[in-house]
């Protein structure tokens, strides 16, 4: 249920095995798409895949689902307004195949969800089929990969399998055997939908460390990723790099599920946010500065080159990516704004330059750590106001 980042490469991957996987999307021109053996999202050697199962009819996609002995739930979790967590696609994914349901079908919500979703789906379950009642399998397990990397992390990693009983865990391990090569860890539901949260809440606290010590750093004059380097020759301190702000799908959302539901015991992981938020206005105030400075020095608007807009370096994917957002704003308040992104082909909201825009801009701000930058010729930029947020320039 849900053919999306997740839910289309584990369809495709467990039909990869012989399996026949019937794939629901409530959108039709996706399951138009993915019928035609081709994908609507970007993620690589997916295209090869889908196309090789639904050639095969391992794979079939369907804005209906049917009867089937397992049952994968991978649709959104967004948050609403105030960052409460939306569960509207998990339970109507849920009362979708409710009907279909019989005695010894096994259900696994993959879903990010709040700590209990799981037991609270099953009673949804069983209150419309009371018949069901213990005779039902239900388990959560996060899924982990990460973008760019999906259909190697989805086979390589480890997994856990949380239960709503130790038979239902049990049984969603010998499910996830035959396409995992990771280790399987049993536990409970409700642990193992912690450790989801947990797992990007923590990545995200790294993170803001990281973004803090930037701040810390410009005030205090010092190369703030250079100090990285060098506290981490200790052998236990391992900092992570500082950025743009955090974007993607999961980690500036996920914390969100643990802080609304515990926001007294949250507050280190509430800070974090905070801090990444932050970090993001902090670049648009410096690019603003920068633009003021070169305004009252040449009493002419500047041309900004603004390098990346994806959401992290050397992927394609926009997904609240905070380059994008940095970028959209200047451009609306009325500044001069040149983007740059060698990985964005076909964007509609606005011009998407080539790399050698760079030549006649006046200041050029890095936002995105592409690999592809380092092709800048460092000679070209020795005349121009550089602001480089990911310590792509040194590298060159
Ligand atoms: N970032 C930094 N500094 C760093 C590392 C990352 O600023 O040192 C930024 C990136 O630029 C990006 C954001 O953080 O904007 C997130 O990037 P990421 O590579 O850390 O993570 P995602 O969102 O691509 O994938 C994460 C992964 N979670 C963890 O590593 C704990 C992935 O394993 C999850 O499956 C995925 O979230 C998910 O779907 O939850």
């Amino acid at each position: 249920m849900g053919l999306g980042y997740i839910g289309l490469p584990t369809a495709a991957l467990i039909a990869s095995k012989g399996i026949k996987v019937h794939g629901v999307d409530v959108n039709e021109k996706i399951v138009e798409t993915i019928n035609k053996g081709k994908i609507h999202i970007k993620e690589p050697d997916l295209d090869n895949l889908v196309k090789k199962v639904v050639e095969k009819k391992f794979l079939i996609a369907d804005t209906k689902p049917t009867e089937a002995d397992i049952y994968i739930i991978a649709v959104p979790t967004p948050f609403k307004n105030d960052y409460e967590p939306d569960l509207s696609y998990v339970e109507s994914a849920i009362d979708m195949i409710t009907p279909y349901l019989k005695e010894g079908s096994l259900i696994i919500i993959e879903s990010t969800s709040p700590i209990g979703t799981t037991k609270k789906m099953y009673e949804r379950i069983v209150e419309k089929r009371p018949e069901l009642k213990n005779k039902i399998y239900m388990a959560y397990c996060p899924e982990r990969v990460l973008p760019g990397k999906i259909l190697y992390e989805l086979e390589h990693n480890d997994r856990v399998v949380g239960g709503i009983n130790k038979e239902s865990a049990k049984k969603a391990k010998e499910f996830y055997q035959i396409f995992v090569k990771g280790n399987i860890y049993e536990t409970n539901s409700k642990t193992a939908e912690m450790c989801k949260l947990v797992e990007n809440a923590y990545r995200d606290v790294n993170i803001a460390f990281a973004n803090e010590l930037s701040l810390i750093c410009d005030k205090a004059g010092i190369d703030v990723w250079e100090l990285i380097e060098l506290a981490n020759k200790h052998p236990r301190v391992n900092i992570l790099q500082p950025g743009v702000g955090v974007g993607g799908h999961c980690i500036a959302v996920d914390p969100w599920f643990l802080i609304k539901a515990f926001p007294n015991e949250s507050k280190l992981m509430k800070t974090a946010r905070e801090v990444n938020l932050y970090k993001t206005e902090w670049v648009i105030d410096r690019i603003k500065k920068a633009i003021k400075e070169f305004e009252k020095n040449y009493g002419r608007k500047p041309k900004v080159a603004c390098l990346g807009l994806t959401y992290k370096p050397d992927v394609d994917d926009l997904r609240e990516s905070p380059a994008l957002y940095i970028t959209e704003k200047l451009i609306e308040e009325g500044y001069n704004i040149y983007p740059v992104d060698p990985l964005i082909k076909d964007f509609d909201k606005f011009k998407v330059y080539d790399l050698d825009v760079v030549d006649n801009a006046d200041i050029v701000v890095i936002l995105v750590g592409h690999k592809l930058f380092k092709d800048i010729n460092k000679d070209k930029l020795k005349y121009k106001i550089v602001l480089d947020f990911c310590d792509i320039i040194k590298k060159v």
